[in-house]
């Protein structure tokens, strides 16, 4: 990681301002070192060589899908996950978005081989449901935030090979994007690589098309409030002897510490009373 931790409180302030009452993301420019970009790619690639990586969702272009490639659960994968995961500017902002006990719902890669086509822009978990608000209780709106993303560029990010497009100020709209105002709307986040993007999962966004002869790779983070179930079953597929290393932070980031649902009577007692009555 760059050495920046005096600068982290000021980013953080600007950062939440941008996510709560700006664009709705913020972009921090070359965070990670070359090192720990390199070594997160080598991981990557080495999980996802094979077309079985190949994802199922987000847009049209069935015979292309091989191209656009997921790894899951990177937190098994290396301790340069295990520290991105956690990064100060994350652990600070989302912290105060989503509440002091936040968790993490998913951590895993987006690889983008030359050719992929670019994903249907969307909202991200939990609400990328939203295109039937009948899955949601009445009144949803915008008007708090159940996910915040972390993106991490693997690669410079150039409007060529696929960076990040946003709709800025998206996020209070409370709807699923529509194709036609999104292609209207849109710009590119062009980055280089290690760079850190945050932004609120109610922003419409989505990677574009890699119209590159080179690859581009994305990881992304999903944090939510401790209320909001996460995607990934983290509880039970993150190894122990990550677990048992944890940081407080990290700690956190899993929902060890949470105190619901609890068992509020002894459920032998409690099914004995039932039956007397
Ligand atoms: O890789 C990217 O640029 C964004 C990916 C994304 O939004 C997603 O997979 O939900
Ligand atoms: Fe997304």
């Amino acid at each position: 990681m760059n050495d920046m931790s005096n600068n982290w409180d000021n980013l953080a302030e600007e950062a939440v301002e941008a996510l709560l009452n700006g664009p709705g993301y913020y972009l921090a420019e070359s965070v990670f070192t070359a090192d720990e970009v390199a070594a997160a790619n080598r991981i990557i690639n080495a999980h996802s060589d094979v077309a079985q990586a190949a994802t199922h969702f987000h847009g049209e272009h069935a015979d292309k899908i091989h191209l656009q490639r997921r790894v899951w659960n990177l937190l098994n994968k290396g301790k340069v996950f295990v520290d991105m995961v956690q990064h100060p500017l994350v652990m600070k902002v989302f912290g105060k978005i989503l509440g002091r006990q936040f968790i993490l719902g998913s951590f895993a890669a987006n690889r983008l081989l030359p050719g992929a086509p670019g994903q249907e822009p969307h909202i991200d978990y939990p609400y990328w449901d939203l295109h039937d608000p009948d899955e949601f209780p009445a009144g949803i709106n915008a008007g708090f935030h159940m996910n915040c993303q972390s993106l991490i560029s693997l690669h410079e990010f150039t409007a060529e090979n696929g960076a990040t497009a946003v709709v800025p100020g998206s996020q209070t709209r409370g709807l699923y994007p529509s194709k036609e105002t999104f292609d209207d709307e849109h710009i590119q986040l062009t980055c280089p690589p290690g760079s850190l993007l945050l932004f609120v999962g109610m922003i419409w966004h989505c990677s574009m098309p890699n119209n590159s002869s080179g690859e581009r790779t994305s990881v992304l983070g999903q944090y939510l409030p401790k209320f909001v179930k996460p995607m990934e079953a983290l509880d039970r597929s993150v190894d122990a002897a990550v677990r048992d290393a944890a940081t407080p932070e990290l700690h956190q980031l899993l929902g060890l510490d949470l105190r619901y649902p609890e068992l509020l009577e002894d459920s032998e007692a409690g099914n004995a009373e039932g039956r007397k009555a």
